[in-house]
């Protein structure tokens, strides 16, 4: 079989596995001109070298595209490598959050990537290399190898603008039952694994110091009939009933939240929805509120991440502690479930500032909570610190992650070390889960089967 492209996200043990949108829209825009397109998770399928290599051989590709966050490309160069010894000739393109902020690092082993959203990148360059050239030149948003090897970074491309002209991202060519019957929730407090992301707006104007930010600071949101009409198309395609919204900051103009609240009243869709990515909780308002849980959306994730004024204002989150604490009674209070995300080894944070935020998190009614490490993901002001002041560890990309199982902490400064950050981290779950109300609330969720093994044993460890 001749396939024009097969698209791939590597694999990695993530904490949620759900349909990857991004390929999902390149592949329905690019069919749309009539190139084949194949799309490969294997974070779902988890193929060896062996399996992947057979899988090349038979499409015969003539572009691979690789989708890459920082703790897989490790991994991505080592499928890169492995197409480049299957046939030389096959054009290695990466996308996605860690090659856009390292070009160059990743020209070293790719022919092309391309920066920031690539729905109007991509096309172009497919079509001009299978017209039978290599030269991307004139194409905004890419970065590529010239045939002498020289590396030609292109002009950034303007964000897309209008997001509804976009067209749905192309489920139907991904193993959508496999998706929805292995099991897997995005979080613990998740209903059912029988759920779809949905992404309704892309961009934060927010200034966050540890995040990336990738997809632009300018926000933009689909209409809110676009955005029914897919929910209500996957309802009725896959018999999904829960949604989850990956929107960097859905919530960050009001009128935006209540149209779509209103739309999903109107057509009479009745679904349960989340935002595991989370939504700034000082956006929120009882209206806000009110139409949220009359629709279907039953758990808010926030990003309080710190319990210390001082590391709220030097991560740039511009939010204060007091009102944070409002917010959060007021979602339990319209009764919603509620969780965070709170992060420590902010540069400049202290293992005081720590030990304030156990004892902030302890002090909030959340039903469940993350405590992870500051990453000093590339193009992130964290990272431009950390390099500039020497607390930068090691680059080793793979353990930029969540799991705490024999990482090592890319940071450490003069306040801590990173055997101290995971001391501190693996005393922050304890001190908030080991507790009897903690359980109690836990335990439902603990104890479905869906939830079980993925979390279950992985939280045990995490007490350690
Ligand atoms: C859902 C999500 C997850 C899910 C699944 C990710 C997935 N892609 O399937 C889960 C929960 C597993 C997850 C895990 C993690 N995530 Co996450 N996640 C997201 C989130 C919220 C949405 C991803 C998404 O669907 N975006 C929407 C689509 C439209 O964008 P996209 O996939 O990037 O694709 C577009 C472009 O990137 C580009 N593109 C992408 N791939 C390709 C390939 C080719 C060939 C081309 C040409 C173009 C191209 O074109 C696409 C269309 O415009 C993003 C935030 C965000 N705004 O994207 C964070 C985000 C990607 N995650 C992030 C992080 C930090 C993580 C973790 C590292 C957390 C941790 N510490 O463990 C892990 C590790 C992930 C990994 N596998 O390596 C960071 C990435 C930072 C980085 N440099 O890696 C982000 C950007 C959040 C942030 N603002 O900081 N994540
Ligand atoms: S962490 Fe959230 S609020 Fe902050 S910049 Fe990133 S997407 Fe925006």
């Amino acid at each position: 079989m001749n396939t024009d492209l097969l698209l791939i996200k590597p694999d990695f043990h993530d904490i949620a596995i759900m349909p990857p949108i991004g390929l999902g829209y390149l592949s329905s825009i690019l069919r749309k001109k009539g190139v084949s397109v194949a799309i490969h998770d294997n974070t779902l399928l988890g193929f060896d070298d062996k399996r992947l290599e057979a899988l090349i051989r038979e499409l015969r590709p003539r572009i691979i595209g690789l989708y890459a966050a920082t703790p897989m490309i490790k991994r991505a160069e080592a499928i890169v490598q492995l197409a480049k010894r299957i046939d030389p000739e096959i054009l290695v393109v990466l996308g996605g959050p860690h090659p856009t902020c390292t070009v160059e690092e990743t020209l070293v082993y790719a022919d092309a990537v391309v920066m920031g959203e690539g729905e109007e990148t991509f096309p172009p360059m497919v079509e001009r290399f299978l017209g039978g050239s290599r030269d991307f030149s004139g194409i905004a948003g890419c970065a590529f190898k010239e045939m002498g090897g020289q590396v030609k970074i292109n002009p950034a491309r303007d964000i897309i603008r209008d997001l509804d002209l976009l067209p749905f991202p192309d489920f139907e060519h991904m193993p959508i039952s496999t998706y929805l019957s292995q099991g897997n929730t995005f979080g613990i407090t998740q209903r059912t694994a029988r759920s779809l992301p949905i992404m309704a707006s892309r961009g934060c104007p927010s200034n966050c110091t540890f995040c990336q930010r990738f997809l632009g600071k300018k926000f933009r949101i689909r209409s809110a009939q676009n955005v029914v009409e897919e929910l209500t198309h996957w309802k009725d395609k896959y018999q999904v009933d829960e949604f989850n919204f990956l929107d960097d900051n859905f919530t960050l103009v009001k009128k935006n939240v209540l149209d779509v609240c209103d739309q999903i009243h109107r057509k009479g869709l009745h679904i349960k929805f989340r935002f595991p990515n989370g939504v700034r909780e000082d956006y929120l308002d009882e209206e806000i509120l009110e139409a949220l849980k009359s629709v279907g959306c039953y758990h808010l994730d926030f990003g309080i991440e710190s319990g210390s004024q001082k590391v709220l204002d030097l991560m740039k989150k511009g939010k204060k502690l007091e009102d944070i604490v409002a917010k959060v009674h007021l979602c339990k209070k319209a009764g919603f479930k509620v969780s965070s995300s709170f992060l420590f080894g902010t540069p400049g944070e202290t293992l005081e500032d720590m030990k304030q935020t156990i004892r902030f998190a302890i002090s909030l009614p959340l039903d469940s909570a993350c405590f992870s490490l500051v990453m000093p993901f590339p193009g992130t002001e964290v990272r431009k610190e950390a390099e500039a002041k020497g607390y930068l560890a090691h680059s080793d990309y793979e353990d930029y992650t969540m799991s705490l199982e024999n990482m090592r902490p890319p940071l450490q400064t003069p306040d801590w070390s990173g055997k101290d950050i995971l001391f501190m981290i693996r005393k922050a779950n304890r001190d908030f889960f080991l507790r009897p109300k903690q359980i109690m609330t836990l335990l439902p969720s603990m104890l479905n089967p869906v939830n079980i093994k993925r979390y279950a044993v992985s939280f045990l460890k995490t007490l350690k």
